[in-house]
C-alpha cells in the first residue's frame, strides 16, 4: 500500500535490526499494520476551509459556479478565480480581454471553441487542457463547441509576478493522450501540471504549481506529497471524500476545500461510489493584488494604465483594432 512506502519514505532513520532482537510472529505483525495510524506525512495538511462554489451568471448567459474568486474566498495566493463552468450555444464568453495571469481550462464535458485576436483558434474537449499565460494581453472569445449540448469545465486563474505580468503571451495545450495517468490500488490521478505518484507533466507553470485531477475508487485512499510552503486546495468534481485527516467529516461535490500548510495530503473516499476533485497548489507571490475583471495588476495605476491601453489598442492590445471573433 503507497501509505506503507510514504511511512518509510519519511522514516528518517529505519531501525537496524540486530541479531539478539525479539521480533514478534508475523500474525502480531499483521494486527499491529493494521490499528497502525501513524500518519503519512509529518505535516499533514487538514481542511481549514469548506466553502461551496456559488452559482452566478458570467459572460453571456453562461452559468459558473465560482469556488475560488467569490466574496467568502476573495483569492488563495497565486490562485485567483477557479470557475465550475457550464455553457451551451447561444451562451458564452464572448470577445474579452485578460492582462496580468494565467487562464487553465480543463474540460469535463462537451467542447469549448477559443478565437484570439492574433489568429489562434481551436477546440477543447474533455479531458483536454488549454494553459494560457495572457501576460500583457489576449483578448479572446470562448464559447460552446457543436450541437447544442452543454459544455462543462473548469477555468483556473494563476496570477503572475509583477516580473511575468507584461511578458508575451504563451499557449499550451494538452490533448487528453498528451497527459500522462498513473494509477494503482483504485487510484488514478491526471497529471496536468507537477508531478504525482512517479510522473510528471510537460507543463511549464511560469509561478510554480501543481494540478492533479484525481478519481479514487470506493475504499481507495491517496497519499499526496505537496511542496511545504505552498498554499494548495482541493475542489471536489464528483462524489464524497474524507480530506486531510481520517476523522474529519467527508466533503462533498462542489466545495472547495481549503488546506493547511503542511508537507502532503491524503484522502479517503469512504463511500460507494467514485470520488472524483482537483488538487491545485501554488507557491505564493506575496505581492499587491489589484484586480478589476479580467485585469489583474499590483496597483490601481497600472490597472488605469491597463483600462488605457485596452481602449486605445496599445501595449499589447495593437490586434484589438479591427478584431472580432467569428
Ligand atoms: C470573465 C467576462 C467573462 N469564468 N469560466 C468577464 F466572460 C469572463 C470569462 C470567464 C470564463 C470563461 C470560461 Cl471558458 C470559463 C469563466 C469567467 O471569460 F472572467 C470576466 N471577468
Ligand atoms: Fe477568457
Amino acid at each position: 500500500m503507497r501509505a506503507i512506502k510514504h511511512k518509510l519514505l519519511f522514516n528518517p532513520k529505519p531501525a537496524t535490526i540486530r541479531a539478539n532482537d525479539i521480533r514478534a510472529p508475523a500474525f502480531i505483525r499483521n494486527i499491529m499494520s493494521e490499528s497502525d495510524q501513524a500518519p503519512a506525512f509529518n505535516r499533514p495538511r487538514l481542511v481549514t476551509k469548506k466553502v461551496p462554489a456559488k452559482l452566478q451568471h458570467e459572460g453571456d448567459g453562461a452559468v459558473v459556479r465560482r469556488g475560488i474568486g467569490r466574496s467568502e474566498l476573495k483569492s488563495l495566493d497565486p490562485f485567483l478565480m477557479l470557475d465550475d463552468f457550464s455553457v451551451a450555444p447561444p451562451a458564452g464568453f464572448p470577445d474579452h480581454p485578460h492582462r496580468g495571469f494565467e487562464t487553465v481550462t480543463y474540460m469535463l464535458q462537451g467542447g469549448m471553441t477559443h478565437q484570439d485576436f492574433a489568429g489562434h483558434k481551436g477546440t477543447i474537449r474533455p479531458g483536454d487542457v488549454q494553459w494560457m499565460t495572457a501576460g500583457r494581453g489576449i483578448i479572446h472569445s470562448e464559447m460552446p463547441a457543436g450541437d447544442g449540448t452543454t459544455s462543462k469545465g473548469l477555468q483556473l486563474w494563476i496570477n503572475l509576478s509583477s516580473k511575468d505580468k507584461m511578458i508575451e503571451p504563451r499557449y499550451q495545450e494538452l490533448l487528453k493522450e498528451d497527459i500522462k495517468r498513473a494509477e494503482s490500488d483504485g487510484v488514478e490521478v491526471r497529471v496536468i501540471a507537477g508531478e504525482s505518484m512517479g510522473v510528471r507533466s510537460p507543463v511549464f507553470t511560469r509561478t510554480p504549481a501543481m494540478y492533479l485531477d484525481f478519481t479514487l475508487k470506493p475504499r481507495a485512499q491517496l497519499h499526496q506529497n505537496i511542496p511545504e510552503a505552498w498554499n494548495s486546495f482541493v475542489y471536489v468534481i464528483e462524489g464524497e471524500g474524507v480530506f486531510g485527516s481520517p476523522n474529519s467529516s467527508s466533503a462533498a461535490a462542489h466545495h472547495v476545500l481549503v488546506l493547511s500548510p503542511g508537507d502532503g495530503l491524503s484522502v479517503w473516499n469512504r463511500s460507494s461510489k467514485t470520488l472524483r476533485f482537483v488538487l491545485a497548489a501554488g507557491q505564493p507571490i506575496n505581492e499587491p493584488v489589484v484586480q478589476y475583471g479580467p485585469f489583474v495588476m499590483n496597483t490601481q495605476a497600472e490597472i488605469d494604465r491597463t483600462i488605457e491601453d485596452y481602449q486605445h489598442c496599445r501595449n499589447g492590445f495593437e490586434m484589438a483594432k479591427n478584431w472580432r471573433s467569428q
